[in-house]
């Protein structure tokens, strides 16, 4: 356990209220303000301290946590401090895209405080486990070793780069890999339910354990990806995979169950076989996602 830390954590939502509930469990002295002044009063009684105002917390503490619902939020909360935060490092650990989090680096930095932005990949119900982990990137790397021990209490703290935007890029894309499970998932279940399949067996003696064996398939096209070669070592041929990707849309029409999370999948594989690349794996699907920066 790392020494006793003075920590803020300003937002006490779900995810904000569990960062501090670990805090607290880790024993640092943590100080806590959410705009709805209440829910900070499981965390006093836990031994939290209550600020009056975001500036008092800001001011509280060296290790400031933000975790707000997006970065307006952050914005109306951490814009009117003034000079609050100087000498403060600021851990921002709201979702949001790499500009926002660009954008507000530039904006602290102008102001003269550090700010880390960060991407949290768990759930409330996890924050402390070892099976949470953060992701975090700015240029403070100066200050994120020096906090590291106290970041420690929540999850794993890696840090991922100098780049302010590195943690949310990494967040969203791993959501991205998340929603496309997710997606993947209800459909599947979707389908069984028209036949009136128990959709928790179903999971858990078939699909869980069937999308689990499958996930090592991700290292290959990975691989294939960055060698530029989606033709070497194939998992199985997209003209293959198209023709087979058919039948699970037709099958799922026909069972009742629209096939609107499927048919993008089918027009990439359409296209790309199209284009001549029926022999390549799926990973060759990535050219057609490739667009110009915006
Ligand atoms: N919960 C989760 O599973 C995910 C896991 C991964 C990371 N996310 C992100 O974490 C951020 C906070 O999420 P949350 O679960 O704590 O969200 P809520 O429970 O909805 O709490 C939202 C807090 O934001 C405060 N807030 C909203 N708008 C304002 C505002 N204009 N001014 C000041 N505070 C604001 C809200 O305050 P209140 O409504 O209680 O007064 C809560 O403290 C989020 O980025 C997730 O994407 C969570």
């Amino acid at each position: 356990m790392a020494g006793n830390t003075a920590v803020t954590v300003i937002g006490l939502g779900e995810m904000g209220a569990a960062l501090a509930g670990a805090f607290l469990k880790a024993g640092h002295s943590t100080t806590v303000w959410n705009r709805t002044a209440s829910k900070a009063d499981a965390l006093v009684e836990q031994g939290a301290e209550r600020a009056a105002t975001a500036a008092e917390a800001a001011q509280a503490s060296p290790v400031v946590i933000v975790c707000l619902l997006d970065y307006d939020s952050v914005h109306e909360v951490l814009d009117p401090l003034g000079d609050a935060l100087k000498g403060r490092t600021v851990y921002n650990l709201t979702n949001g895209t790499p500009e926002q989090a660009r954008e507000t680096a530039k904006w602290a930095a102008d102001l003269g405080y550090d700010y880390i932005d960060g991407g949290i990949m768990a759930v409330p119900q996890i924050i402390g486990t070892d099976h949470a982990y953060v992701l975090y990137s700015g240029s403070g790397t100066e200050s994120f070793e020096r906090d590291k021990p106290v970041l420690s209490a929540v999850g794993d703290a890696r840090f991922a780069g100098t780049d302010p935007g590195l943690a949310s890029l990494l967040d969203l894309s791993l959501l991205a890999g998340m929603y496309g499970m997710l997606g993947g998932a209800v459909q599947a279940i979707a389908m069984v339910r028209s036949e009136g399949v128990n959709a928790q067996q179903f999971s858990t003696e078939l699909l869980i354990p069937y999308v689990t064996s499958i996930a090592g398939v991700v290292a290959n096209l990975a691989r294939q990806i960055d060698n530029d070669e989606y033709n070497v070592g194939i998992s199985a041929a997209l003209s293959m995979q198209q023709v087979g990707f058919r039948n699970i849309v037709e099958a799922s029409r026909s069972q009742g169950v629209s096939s609107e999370l499927l048919d993008p999948i089918q027009s990439l594989m359409d296209r790309r076989v199209a284009d001549g690349f029926g022999s390549d794996d799926f990973s060759g699907v990535i050219e057609l996602l490739k667009q110009n920066k915006k």
